[in-house]
């Protein structure tokens, strides 16, 4: 019996150590003429080792992470986390996926629409590292990096508001 009971108990832990994770998932969007664009969500809060899944919706895109091996794009994702860069996503249902793990401020941008504003961002566990601190062109300049374009500058949600909402629509 009591082998029997020790069973039961052990069972609900092996299947959450099976579960899948979470995902998350991340709209490319544009309306017909290419004019308003943006990630939707832009602002995502989410656990550590969530997979966070962006879907071509319309109009042609990256998601590309504000990392200096991104060409000189500033560093704003946690030290120590991986960069990405999806290439130019272009037919409508084209996903690309990362698994964000390090805990901190992730910010990316669209490269075709950067300068329209179309950035994203994205809190693992708890807010800090680089994007978690103010745009500061002059010293990204002192390190060779991009400036970051005004409109994208202005477009990036509050870590506040997605600490406090969990998810911010643009
Ligand atoms: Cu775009």
């Amino acid at each position: 019996m009591l082998a029997g009971g020790g069973l039961l108990l052990a069972a609900p832990a092996l299947r959450r150590a099976r579960a899948a994770p979470s995902v998350v998932e991340v709209r490319l969007r544009s309306d017909p003429d290419g004019a308003r664009v943006g990630f939707d969500p832009i602002g995502l809060k989410v656990a550590p080792g969530t997979r966070v899944r962006w879907v071509v919706e319309a109009d042609v895109h990256t998601t590309t992470a504000y990392h200096p091996d991104n060409d000189h794009h500033p560093l704003r994702i946690p030290e120590g986390a991986k960069p990405w860069d999806s290439g130019y996503l272009v037919d409508p249902g084209q996903v690309f996926e990362v698994t964000l793990t390090v805990e901190g401020v992730y910010d990316y941008f669209c490269a075709p629409h950067e300068m329209a504003g179309m950035v994203g961002r994205i809190v693992v566990g708890r807010p800090g590292g680089p994007g978690a601190r103010p745009v500061d062109d002059a010293a990204y300049a002192r390190q060779g990096w991009r400036a970051i374009p005004p409109a994208a500058k202005a477009a990036f949600p509050s870590i506040d508001v997605i600490m406090s909402k969990g998810i911010v629509r643009g």
